[in-house]
């Protein structure tokens, strides 16, 4: 048995973050690697890299077939690029698991809606072994996007549903589940098996990593309006969806959250802190 799975099996499934935190890993010299989902982002995304790239061992954009300049000016700024499949940001989060680099990911998005000044405050829980997910907690850091017409008021609403259940479901005490911008052990991540094409892809992680016995914490993290342009997610059609993964995952999410187990000789070869 790996250092991975002995970590799984001893670990309780708590997810507020333990306080002996030690996860058996070399934690102090972790590489961060900052994921940028930018889809058509051309006014917005330059200072979110160069923001990051204080914080960051590698920088990794993962286009969505933008029609703008997003993917030229990421690449002139020093990040990686990679494009999507183009079916939604949850294929997005899971193109930049599979080609992130480091041993801890950040999600942040391009739109500006996120300080990278956050990034340091949401990596040193996994650094020091107190965490494997750090979620940016908009209810503890405050938001412009969840207050002030009847759609922020539905998302703030539905958002606080969500973590409701998780709370419930899982005996955890967080306050937002479904912020985009978190950070997460790189083995983790991969071994979670994320399926979801779109944004529901945040509740199916937050989900999968209790169920697998992950801990799972949160930063305050301020969330900005979006600086320009359109919404890429539209919340009229999607809404149901996220009832639908609510219940899915949380009712029946035991079964695949069980993948870390099934972790393989090249992910630990890919993930530094697992074969050391
Ligand atoms: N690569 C990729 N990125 C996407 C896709 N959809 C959204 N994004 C990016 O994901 C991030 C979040 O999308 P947003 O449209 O801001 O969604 P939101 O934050 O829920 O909503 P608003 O901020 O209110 O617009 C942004 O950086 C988008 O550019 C996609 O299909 N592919
Ligand atoms: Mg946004």
């Amino acid at each position: 048995m790996n250092n991975f799975t002995d970590t799984l099996n001893t670990r309780i499934p708590d997810a507020i973050a333990p306080t002996n935190g030690s996860n058996g890993h070399e934690t102090t010299s972790m590489t961060v690697t900052v994921v940028i989902p930018a889809r058509n982002e051309e006014p917005s995304i330059e200072p979110i890299i160069t923001g990051s790239q204080l914080y960051a061992d590698e920088i990794l954009v993962v286009d969505g077939h933008s029609e703008d300049r997003t993917s030229e000016i990421a690449l002139s700024h020093g990040a990686r690029v990679v494009t999507d499949n183009g079916v939604g940001k949850g294929d997005a989060i899971r193109v930049g698991i599979e080609h992130a680099s480091s041993d801890i990911i950040v999600f942040i998005d391009a739109d500006g809606s996120h300080s990278p000044d956050d990034i340091p405050g949401m990596v040193q829980p996994i650094k020091d072994g107190d965490a494997d997910l750090v979620v940016g907690s908009r209810m503890r850091g405050g938001s412009d996007e969840l207050h002030g017409d009847f759609l922020k008021f539905f998302r703030m609403v539905g958002s606080d549903i969500i973590t409701l259940g998780l709370n419930y479901r899982f005996g955890a005490s967080l306050t937002d589940t479904q912020n985009g911008f978190r950070a997460i052990r790189t083995s983790a991540a991969r071994a979670l098996n994320l399926v979801e094409d779109i944004t529901t892809i945040e509740q199916e992680m937050g989900i999968k990593a209790l169920h697998a016995g992950f801990v799972v914490t949160e930063i305050p993290s301020h969330e900005y309006e979006r600086a320009h342009g359109d919404s890429c997610i539209q919340l009229r059609t999607v809404w149901f969806r996220y009832v639908y993964t609510w219940l899915k995952y949380l009712l029946f999410g035991k079964r695949s959250a069980l993948k870390p187990l099934a972790i393989d000789e090249e992910t630990i070869r890919k993930t530094p802190a697992l074969s050391s």
